[in-house]
């Protein structure tokens, strides 16, 4: 009967829209030393522009080459100057994991990510309240999106463990104030080793991240990877600074 072959391919086609093609948690795990997840992201409501010289091609291109294993692309378009296209565009020629970065607080977002070309998404605990967290985790998970678990207090913390996220990642910017205190990153992983011993989430520390120093105390915190934004679109040759943070 024709109408069940068509459904058949249906079936196979959704199977591969869910399928996760590139793996962040895989290529965090996969990294020689430390990982670096390179952002992508023209302007910040802490510094105005950022992004003087590249289009997102270019300094996508320069990322992959100085190793870094994933790239986070800035979506949001009104506070950042990001852009679903930029995302769109990339994904069909990354070979590095995509996590889209955006405020994502309805589940009309995680399907707009997949068909964006996501590979994993951002979602803020601050921003997703009492069991709404654990139901955006799950429904990104269910459509092969894995998720990046944005934590900034110990209370968010102990929520985003009791979620099934496998990647947690521990802003150092107060996103209230935007201060930055990359003690937070020491005081966080010193109590997710206590709520879950071993760990087996890969710990990610994200935001203010601007030397070397930085990158260097970042790891003696423990974490598996770093997430850094303005410190390389600043750069015209970013390859560079993230070679001297992997290596
Ligand atoms: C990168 P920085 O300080 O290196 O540019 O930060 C990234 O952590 C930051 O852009 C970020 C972000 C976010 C952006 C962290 N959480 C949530 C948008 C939305």
């Amino acid at each position: 009967m024709t109408l069940s072959r068509i459904v058949e391919a249906k079936k196979a086609e959704i199977k591969r829209m869910k399928a996760p093609r590139r793996s962040l948690k895989e290529a965090i795990s996969s990294a020689r030393g430390l990982a670096v997840i390179a952002e992508i992201k023209k302007a910040s409501p802490s510094r105005g522009v950022i992004e003087r010289t590249l289009t997102p091609e270019a300094r996508f291109q320069k990322y992959v080459e100085g190793g870094a294993v994933a790239v986070s692309v800035v979506t949001e378009g009104n506070f950042f100057g990001g852009s679903n296209e930029t995302l769109r565009q990339l994904s069909a020629i990354s070979p590095v994991p995509l996590l889209r970065k955006d405020f994502i607080i309805d589940p009309l977002q995680l399907y707009e990510s997949l068909f964006l070309g996501a590979d994993a998404v951002l979602l803020i605990a601050s921003l997703l309240e009492g069991k709404k967290l654990s139901m955006m985790v799950e429904k990104a998970l269910e459509l092969g999106l894995e998720v990046l678990l944005e934590v900034h207090t110990p209370d968010e913390l102990k929520r985003a463990m009791d979620t099934p996220a496998r990647i947690i990642g521990i802003n150092n910017r107060n996103l209230k104030d935007f201060s930055i205190d990359l003690r937070v990153t020491q005081r966080m992983m010193d109590l997710a080793r206590k709520l879950e011993n071993p760990l087996k989430r890969k710990m990610v520390s994200e935001s203010g991240i601007s030397s070397l120093e930085d990158a260097l105390f970042l790891a003696s915190c423990g974490v598996d990877a770093l997430l850094v934004g303005t410190y390389l679109v600043e750069a015209q040759d970013p390859q560079d600074r993230i070679r001297e943070i992997v290596e």
